[in-house]
């Protein structure tokens, strides 16, 4: 397998030319099999087992993994996660969140495929999935955040609820993903230097705005860890999380991961859509109106820590060894400390294992609890030197929701001890 260290920034065509290919066969070639042809005659071979060939999974009502593992919201429209069944670093595709707003969609790899236009690229393309399966891919873990992630708790910390899926801790997993590069295919479509919003659309017609989407300014669309994603976890794609291919957007909001993808528009001009005008938008007192939206617009995710506990939790009396999840998109979690005693006094706790960039990190404490109510809180601190507030201003969608939490646990005395 030749080495692609030169592709980012190359055209297919510049590609397949310094591989001995005439611009009359490479013309041919893009007409015949496309992408993953031209990949092919340059000595690339196309993925091997490519994930289509797993078997389907079994469809539960409007889900096709079991969401009893998950608490369900929204009628059926979102799961959340617990953290408490998560040991490790990677959440497994079962415990896996899931936000929808529409039920997921059951689509075939074959049949589909991802338009790129709009009046800022050259060559408008139709890709199918092994074109994007051919292309250099990228593997990441990153966590996937809903901005609504602990927006309960405005309600239960604050005493003001906000709209929206009443999340508490578990709007957020952390996967292992495997895509190509948005940035290849925007090269390959011949991107324009006026390039300004990139447009993601998914084909989830029965969604609020036909087919949910979100715009990326054009540098975000252009790093390189901005993927579109075909696997999780070492599988296909699961169906509820975007078959077959998906946007993954290291650090921002998880409505900018758009699932289902089917169309990408480039433009000269700023985009407006629902996404970034009446949701994921900060609406409050404290946000003035930008552009067409009417507050300051979603963007980044923040720095926030959580225990793996049910919400309230019970344990025993005595010791106890706890772990929990510390991740911000601003760089990687040095410290975590925690508190017994709503903050007056901090303790630190231990990160315990590898923290890859994107990815949440796991700590570790020690916690003697006796019998009685109690209130535990996490604190973290990332390398940029952003801490968790103690407090943070309300917004009516309840996004952002990053103070410490006072995670309610109340001890038993079992059998006596
Ligand atoms: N096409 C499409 N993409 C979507 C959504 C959707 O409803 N339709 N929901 C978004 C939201 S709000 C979130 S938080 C993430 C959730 O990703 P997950 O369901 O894989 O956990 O997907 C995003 N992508
Ligand atoms: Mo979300």
């Amino acid at each position: 397998m030749p080495q692609l260290d030169r592709w980012d920034g190359e055209t297919l065509w510049d590609f397949a030319k310094a591989r001995g290919i005439s611009r009359r066969r490479f013309l041919w070639l893009m007409a015949s099999g496309g992408v993953a042809a031209v990949l092919a005659a340059c000595g690339l071979t196309e993925t091997s087992g490519t994930p289509r060939d797993l078997p389907p999974e079994p469809a539960s009502g409007s889900w096709f993994k079991d969401p009893s593992p998950l608490i369900v919201h929204d009628d059926g429209k979102s799961l959340e996660a617990r953290l408490e069944n998560t040991r490790g670093l990677v959440t497994a595709k079962s415990h896996f969140f899931v936000r929808n707003n529409s039920t997921s969609l059951d689509l075939d790899a074959v049949a589909w495929r991802l338009s790129v236009e709009g009046d800022a690229v050259a060559n408008p393309l139709d890709l199918t999935y092994n074109d994007i399966l051919g292309l250099p891919s990228r593997a990441l873990m990153c966590y996937l955040e809903c901005a609504g992630n602990h927006r309960a708790m405005f309600d239960i910390v604050q005493g003001r609820a906000a709209s929206g899926t009443q999340w508490m801790t578990g709007g957020i997993s952390n996967g292992e993903w495997v895509g190509a590069s948005l940035r290849d295919v925007l090269t390959l479509a011949g991107i324009a230097n006026n390039a300004v919003s990139v447009l993601l659309v998914g084909l989830d017609t029965e969604s609020p705005e036909n087919g949910f989407r979100r715009v990326l300014p054009v540098d975000k669309a252009l790093h390189p860890d901005t993927l579109l994603a075909y696997s999780l976890n070492g599988e296909a794609l699961p169906k509820d999380h975007g078959f077959p291919v998906r946007a993954l957007v290291p650090g921002w909001v998880g409505s900018s991961n758009i699932k289902w993808l089917g169309q990408i528009v480039v433009s000269s001009e700023p985009l407006w859509t629902r996404n970034n005008t009446g949701s994921y938008v900060f609406i409050g007192d404290d946000y003035p109106p930008e552009g067409e939206a009417p507050g300051k617009v979603v963007e980044n995710q923040n720095i926030k820590s959580a225990l793996a506990l049910p919400w309230p939790a019970e344990l025993p009396a005595g010791l106890h060894r706890l772990h929990g999840y510390a991740h911000s998109p601003h760089g990687p979690i040095t410290r975590v400390e925690w508190s017994a005693d709503s903050g007056t006094t901090w303790r630190d706790a231990e990160l315990s294992g590898p923290q890859p960039q994107y990815s949440w990190a796991r700590f570790e404490l020690n916690w003697r609890g006796a019998a009685g109510d109690h209130a535990l809180m996490t604190r973290a601190t990332d390398t940029a030197g952003n801490v968790q507030p103690d407090s943070v201003p309300f917004n009516e969608k309840g996004y952002l929701f990053n103070q410490p939490l006072p995670h309610p646990i109340l001890v038993k005395n079992t059998g006596g001890a």
